[in-house]
């Protein structure tokens, strides 16, 4: 059987709903709480799992104590998602095991998950081929994964990228256009990737809106990553607004 058992959950939710939201959590916290309850209340309106890390997260002893909470009080799923070696802990369930495909510096390519592989497998946690693609510049998932950015209005290329990914073999694409970004992933872009890749496509940065959110859906994301506006506090409303725009029980 291809893929294990996080993998099948994120696609029997898909199944349900017309797309699902992950909520990213900062692992950098000064109070150990906070990450339990935003992911409490993410849960309760609606997100299919909690992404722990980040591009500028490199305290393990924290996010593994973050991620502990968090198992403790969800029901989803908690996924790792490593800037580096250093993301990867013991206690959740899987991790978006990433190769960042355009990266200019082969560490981020594949040798951080030669050297992190090991500790997936002895910590039992789920990899999930991911091809990250970071889009744009300027933010610090460009900046310290050394990408060549794929400009925002070049779809073709981001299409190519997730074409060879899929040739890869690998079963989920995330385009990202970098934590708090300005400008979001466009949906001729997101439209492009799913014309050229068959499998899950996530879409991450920046997103801030109901109305993006749905224009992302509807250009074929499978799952929107939502990160900034929630941990500056008060975002739960507008989280709110986005999963009932984009969370449509199929018919
Ligand atoms: C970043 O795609 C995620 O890796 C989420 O982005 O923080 O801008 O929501 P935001």
């Amino acid at each position: 059987m291809v893929g294990g058992k996080i993998e099948s959950f994120l696609k029997s939710e898909l199944k349900k709903k017309k797309a699902l939201l992950f909520v990213l959590i900062d692992s950098e916290v000064s109070n150990l709480e906070a990450p339990n309850k935003l992911a409490r209340d993410v849960e309760k309106i609606g997100a299919s799992a909690i992404l722990v890390g980040g591009s500028s997260a490199t305290d393990q002893i924290e996010m593994a104590q973050v991620v502990k909470g968090l198992k403790k009080n969800l029901k989803i799923p908690v996924i790792l998602f490593p800037g580096n070696v250093t993301g990867v802990v013991p206690g959740a369930d899987a991790i978006l095991f990433s190769s960042l495909m355009n990266s200019e510096n082969p560490y981020f390519i594949t040798q951080a998950q030669a050297l992190g592989a090991p500790s997936v497998l002895k910590f039992g946690l789920e990899p999930l081929p991911t091809a990250y693609l970071v889009i744009g510049d300027g933010t610090s998932a460009w900046f310290v994964g050394a990408a060549r950015g794929i400009p925002f209005e070049k779809p073709k290329i981001a299409a190519a990228y997730s074409l060879a990914a899929q040739f890869l073999g690998m079963r989920f694409v995330y385009l990202e256009a970098g934590s708090g970004a300005n400008t979001n992933v466009t949906p001729e872009m997101v439209k492009a990737v799913r014309h050229a890749f068959n499998g899950f496509l996530i879409v991450g940065g920046g997103i801030k809106d109901a109305k993006t959110a749905q224009s992302l859906v509807e250009a074929g994301a499978n799952a929107l990553v939502i990160g900034t506006f929630l941990e500056k506090g008060g975002g739960l409303k507008k989280f709110k607004e986005i999963a009932k725009t984009i969370q449509v029980t199929k018919q």
